[in-house]
């Protein structure tokens, strides 16, 4: 068990595009656990791999109370997306931005577990809305990308006042 560093925004990094993952080995299992610590100590309800520098298509997501309910989806695909719906994102690589994004309101996702096994979620509400933040992520998108570029600017000028306070403080 690790604890991984987080990129962020705007890292040149968060804009790679993670390819699929071909070997279900002791490797990925290892950052499969890695993340999922890294995501429950931040804390977050999800984890894409290009957060943590790995450009593979591995997320992990729990949206439960409790931190119950672990999901590790490997090689999304998207294959039924419906409805609209607005909601209030944040991102663990944009520390204390927050603001509306437009998504589906469901989705219905086929992708593989850490043997490499298929299956099919159905997901709506706040799953569904990370379920979609996250395969951005896989993309190179970071949620601010999907707002005004007015406010794009906004975000990057309070990241840059921001990390002059930390060199001067
Ligand atoms: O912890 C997170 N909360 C969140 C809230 C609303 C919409 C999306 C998210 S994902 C985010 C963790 C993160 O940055 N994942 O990439
Ligand atoms: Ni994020």
């Amino acid at each position: 068990m690790a604890l991984l560093p987080i990129l962020e925004y705007p890292d040149a990094r968060l804009k790679k595009v993670a390819t699929p993952v071909l070997a279900f080995d002791d490797s990925l299992k290892k950052l499969v656990s890695d993340m999922a610590e890294t995501m429950y100590k931040a804390p977050g309800i999800g984890l894409a791999a290009t957060q943590v520098d790995v450009h593979k298509r591995v997320i992990v997501i729990d949206v439960s109370q409790d931190k119950s309910d672990l999901k590790v989806i490997i090689n999304p695909q998207i294959v039924a997306a419906s409805g609209e719906a607005v909601v209030e994102e944040g991102c663990l690589s944009v520390p204390d931005i927050y603001d509306k994004v437009r998504r589906a309101e469901k989705v219905t996702l086929k992708a593989q577990d850490t043997t490499g096994a298929f299956f099919t979620l159905d997901a709506d509400g706040l799953l569904a809305v990370c379920i979609q933040h996250e395969m951005d992520h896989l993309q190179g998108k970071v949620f601010v990308e999907h707002l005004s570029s007015l406010k794009q600017m906004r975000v990057k000028s309070k990241l840059k006042k921001r990390a002059r306070e930390l060199v001067t403080n």
